[in-house]
């Protein structure tokens, strides 16, 4: 975990004196230098300890560092800083005036001729394009990508090659369905973009954090999206899968199964975008300089581990907090905790095409890692927040079909599809096909050829021609052998009648939903039986629960009779168990990394808290990379027994138990009637959904009062550091399943 410190500020900022930086980082404000932005947790001349989340000005000189990588040069040169600038209109003209309109007389009418009133609100009136029609609402950051090993006995893909190399990334995470004002922990795909701006052009690797998909055949995406959309006549619900016309798809394209098993598991609610494997999905080509191919999957492997939230907390949070996972990765960003992925590879040789027990070619499908091993090749860390989210996160332009040579497609028509819908889509979304222009999506290399033209075009293209063949520019811009890294493209041998039907090799749509299934834990096998019960629970065709629950039978008996009880329909009528007993460790997320680093504990502090000691517990807290937040009955300093001061950044009624990953109850001597039921709310809360519980001091008489002394991931303590020891260890072991709820 990095600990970024690039400007480190002590000495006077507003007022306030810092004495120490604990932990945390300053940013510039673009290229400002009098202002800093400030995430860290600062002590004051009081001994104060408080979180500095904002802008400051600052009295010193900062000097703008030079741009981190090419990319970040590059949009430099786009930057504008208009702070402490005079206003202009677009055309450069300063104005005198901007709050009132051009009017004839006082009480007059507007006169048309205010050029500074129209321009104003025209702009104003334009400034909304159409959002996604898939993944509407997402977030992304800046990073970079360095390759362990070179990859050369495979791929030729430059970026790939040399260890030293830092190839800049952009990395768009984003939920399915929903609009772009949706909540972020809805139950849902999240898709994970990533851009690479290599030397040989941009590379788009466009996956999801589930590694199947719906369908096998990009013809019926828009069956699938209008089937999870809000229904047409009343639009609702919103970003939700529950209901009645995504259920009807399910059990009318029962090639969905798999995807459908992973979409119920925890695996739809995520903890954080930090905590989720990605997925290239469809099996692509590495293609080496001797033009030998093999086939090969990706997939991002989270340094934190895989980790979920639980339904019911992914619901409550959605309402007390629906920016949860943007302001996750933001804050991460913000205070040098840089998220990093390993990029992993699984490949398989041209000659084993044909050996495996499903089609390699099939979207629905995945390579089991027991028997395909993942080759972990490289790690990207996402270390730099944008500086406008419309011009960076909304405009990015991703498309399956941007590769370099090295990289190819393979025949799934999944993948196939894609080809084409990722370019036509952006011409309607960003307003013609200059979209390559803007700077989020200028490659880092130099980019010539010959079209022209256009809404928006930027470039000026400079001299009398414009088309290829020609004599007058020397035949340029001129084309590139492969030798001179000119794209070729893999010469795979094809050859069949047109047909529009299905390969047999594609139909079998239930033995991975099974392994997947064989796979889960008790704990995520109860999760996954809820998740059936809730979305089927909200469907209102009986028909289709029914249809739903027979289909399910397919893949395991206990949970189509679980879910059948649940929801009020018949049990599936004759149904065997499957008879299938494989099973892969690597799905289940309960053999994930555990870690406690950048876990955040929500700390209920009580006036007259036992000073020495909690201050103890906490920097024993931070020290171990866990995020102590104060949350007391009221905002400000919170004075301890021997005038030790917190400040409470946070209140019972500006914060939610389900905001934090574990709850510490410090307590205090001082602590109120009220004071203690809202202690007991959020202790209450976070037992039920199997957090680690902390208690010490006064706090401990919160935990003997609801009885929940000797539970699993609950720890007690008088030492502060063997208290610390033990409370980390429950944090970093994420949920404490073994819990008897009561
Ligand atoms: Fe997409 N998808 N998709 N998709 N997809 C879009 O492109 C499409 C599929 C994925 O952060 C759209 O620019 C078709 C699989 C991500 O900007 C659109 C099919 C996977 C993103 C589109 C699929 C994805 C998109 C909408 C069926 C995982 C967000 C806006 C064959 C491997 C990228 C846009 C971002 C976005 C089409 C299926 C991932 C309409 C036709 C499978 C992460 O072009």
């Amino acid at each position: 975990m990095a600990n970024f410190k690039p400007y480190i500020h002590r000495g006077n900022i507003e007022g306030v004196y810092v004495k120490e930086l604990i932990k945390g980082c300053t940013k510039r404000r673009n290229n400002d230098l009098r202002f800093a932005f400030l995430f860290c947790r600062v002590r004051n001349e009081r001994g104060v300890m408080i979180l500095c989340k904002e802008w400051r000005q600052i009295g010193v000189n900062i000097e703008r560092k030079p741009g981190q990588n090419e990319k970040d040069r590059q949009l430099e040169q786009f930057r504008s800083i208009d702070e402490g600038k005079p206003m202009t209109t677009n055309e450069g003209l300063k104005l005198s005036e901007d709050e009132f309109s051009l009017k004839a007389g006082e009480r007059g009418p507007t006169l048309i001729e205010d050029f500074h009133f129209r321009e104003k609100i025209t702009h104003f009136d334009h400034e909304r394009i159409p959002e996604r029609v898939v993944h509407a609402r997402g977030y992304a950051a800046h990073g970079e990508f360095q390759v362990y090993e070179s990859m050369k006995p495979y791929t030729k893909a430059k970026f790939l090659q040399n260890p030293a190399v830092k190839t800049p990334v952009f990395v768009r995470f984003s939920t399915v369905a929903g609009s772009r004002g949706s909540a972020d922990t809805v139950r849902d795909v999240r898709g994970f973009a990533v851009k690479f701006y290599t030397e040989e052009g941009n590379y788009d690797l466009v996956g999801n954090n589930i590694p199947v998909f719906f369908i096998q055949d990009a013809i019926k995406f828009p069956d699938l999206v209008h089937s999870f959309k809000p229904e047409p006549h009343n639009e609702i619900p919103q970003a939700q899968t529950a209901h009645d016309t995504f259920w009807d798809f399910v059990v009318n394209n029962q090639e969905s199964a798999h995807m459908v098993m992973w979409h119920m598991s925890d695996r739809a609610i995520p903890r954080s975008f930090r905590m989720m494997e990605g997925f290239g999905v469809h099996t692509f080509r590495f293609v080496n300089e001797e033009g030998k191919a093999c086939f090969v999957k990706f997939h991002w492997k989270p340094k934190l581990g895989v980790h979920s939230l639980v339904w019911d907390e992914a619901q409550k949070i959605a309402g007390k907090d629906p920016d949860f996972h943007r302001r996750d990765l933001y804050e991460a960003i913000e205070m040098g905790n840089y998220p990093e992925w390993e990029l992993g590879v699984q490949m398989i040789q041209e000659e084993d095409e044909f050996n495996f027990d499903f089609d390699i070619l099939d979207p629905t499908k995945i390579w089991p890692e027991e028997e395909v091993p993942v080759k972990i090749i490289g790690k990207m860390t996402l270390n730099r927040n944008v500086d406008n989210v419309f011009a960076e996160t909304e405009q990015v332009a991703f498309h399956p079909g941007n590769v370099v040579p090295g990289i190819d497609f393979t025949n799934d028509p999944l993948l196939q599809g894609r080809l084409f819908s990722y370019t036509d889509t952006q011409l309607i979304r960003l307003g013609g096909p200059n979209f390559h222009e803007l700077p989020i999506n200028r490659p880092v290399c130099p980019f010539h050829n010959n079209q022209r033209d256009g809404y928006g075009r930027q470039t000026i293209n400079v001299g009398q021609v414009s088309y290829h063949r020609n004599s007058l520019a020397n035949n340029t811009p001129s084309v590139s052998s492969a030798q001179e890294g000119g794209y070729a493209h893999y010469q795979e041998k094809v050859e069949g009648r047109k047909v529009r039907n299905r390969s047999k090799s594609f139909e079998d749509h239930f033995s991975q939903a099974i392994l997947f299934w064989n796979s889960m834990g008790e704990p995520e096998k109860q999760h996954i039986i809820q998740a059936f019960s809730f979305e089927l629970g909200k469907v209102k065709s009986k028909s289709i629960k029914q249809k739903a629950v027979d289909m399910f039978a397919n893949v395991s008996t206990n949970l189509a009779n679980a879910v059948a009880n649940a929801i009020g329909v018949n049990p599936p009528e004759n149904a065997e168990d499957p008879k299938l007993e494989k099973s892969s460790p690597a799905l289940s997320m309960l053999n994930t990394v555990m870690l406690p680093d950048t876990r955040k504990v929500g700390v209920i502090l009580g006036s007259q808290f036992n000073g020495p000691k909690v201050a103890a517990v906490v920097k024993g807290l931070q020290a171990a990379g866990v995020l102590p937040v104060i949350i007391s009955d009221k905002a400000g300093d919170v004075k301890g027994t021997d005038g030790t001061i917190f400040e409470a950044t946070e209140t019972f009624l500006t914060s939610c138990s389900v905001l934090f990953d574990a709850i510490y109850a410090a307590g205090g001597q001082g602590s109120t009637p009220a004071f203690e039921k809202n202690a007991a709310q959020f202790i209450h809360e976070a037992f039920m959904h199997y957090k680690a519980i902390g208690a010490t001091f006064d706090g401990v008489v919160f935990l003997e009062k609801a009885n929940l002394l000797n539970q699993a991931g609950v720890v007690t303590g008088e030492d502060p550091r063997q208290f610390t020891e033990e409370f980390v260890k429950a944090i970093a072991a994420d949920r404490h399943w073994d819990r008897r709820l009561i």
